[in-house]
């Protein structure tokens, strides 16, 4: 693989967005080092130093020399934000990996299928963990989601930034009715257990196991660690409503 620049992802272990972009660098064989950012005890200097406009993960550091904690990267290196933009650009740094397909419809067909998942499942998705939606609106919206796909395969056929945006959220929404770790009452877990588990969800859960398969997936999903941070992002939740540093719930 052809790779001129230095690139430095700075993640955390529970969010999927940088999770995104792991999975396009590890489907690129990129080479590239991991800062890992607690985001509930946010160092300052990441937001100093590194992402200054609102210290979000992802954060790519593409250039530059060798980071570590608390260093600001090169004034000579670009910073990237925004998980789909970065996996934009790892499609086109990386061509050879063909994170998007040659033919221009099934590119766009990549893209209008990550625009849904941004516009309507992540949104759902944080719902459903902190008890707002349903599992009702939650399945539906899946199925849609499931209607996306074509039969087998992945989202346009051959893997894609159209998995790397998808995969990580519905795999942790199904872990998530296997630990419950989330604000959701047991008759939505089961319910929702229920409803994936039956031939109504056939094709999402191959669609699922199939990502899981990818040794881009084993090599980038910590699960016991993703647990161990809900605990603790619940407990925040519970005592003070943060969901993110940009959402918040009022108490009951
Ligand atoms: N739209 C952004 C979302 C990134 C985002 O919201 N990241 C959250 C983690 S889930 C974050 O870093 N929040 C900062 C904080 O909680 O302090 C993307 O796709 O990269």
């Amino acid at each position: 693989m052809v790779q001129t620049k230095r690139i430095t992802l700075y993640a955390s272990v529970d969010s999927p967005f940088p999770h995104r972009v792991r999975l396009a660098l590890e489907e690129a064989k990129a080479k590239y080092d991991i800062i890992w950012i607690d985001l509930i005890a946010k160092p300052e200097w990441f937001e100093k130093k590194v992402n200054k406009a609102g210290g979000k993960v992802p954060t790519l550091i593409y250039g530059g020399g060798e980071l570590h904690e608390d260093e600001e990267p090169s004034p000579d290196a670009a910073t990237l934000v925004e998980s789909l933009v970065i996996l934009e650009f790892l499609a086109d740094t990386f061509p050879e990996a063909h994170l998007l397909p040659a033919d221009p419809l099934l590119r766009a067909r990549a893209r209008t299928f990550y625009m849904f998942i941004e516009t309507k499942l992540i949104v759902a998705f944080l719902g459903f963990i902190f008890a707002t939606v349903s599992a009702d609106d939650m399945l539906a919206l899946l199925e849609t989601i499931q209607g996306m796909l074509p039969p087998t395969g992945y989202v346009v056929g051959e893997w894609s930034i159209a998995d790397a945006a998808f995969s990580p959220i519905l795999l942790r929404w199904v872990h998530s009715l296997e630990n419950g770790l989330a604000m959701f009452t047991p008759e939505t877990v089961k319910q929702s257990r229920d409803a994936f588990n039956s031939p109504r969800f056939d094709r999402l859960r191959k669609y699922l196991e199939d990502n899981v398969a990818r040794p881009s997936m084993s090599k980038t999903y910590d699960r016991e660690a993703l647990e161990k941070t809900m605990v603790r992002r619940l407990e925040r939740f519970r005592k003070t409503g943060v969901i993110t540093s940009e959402l918040k719930m009022p108490l009951p």
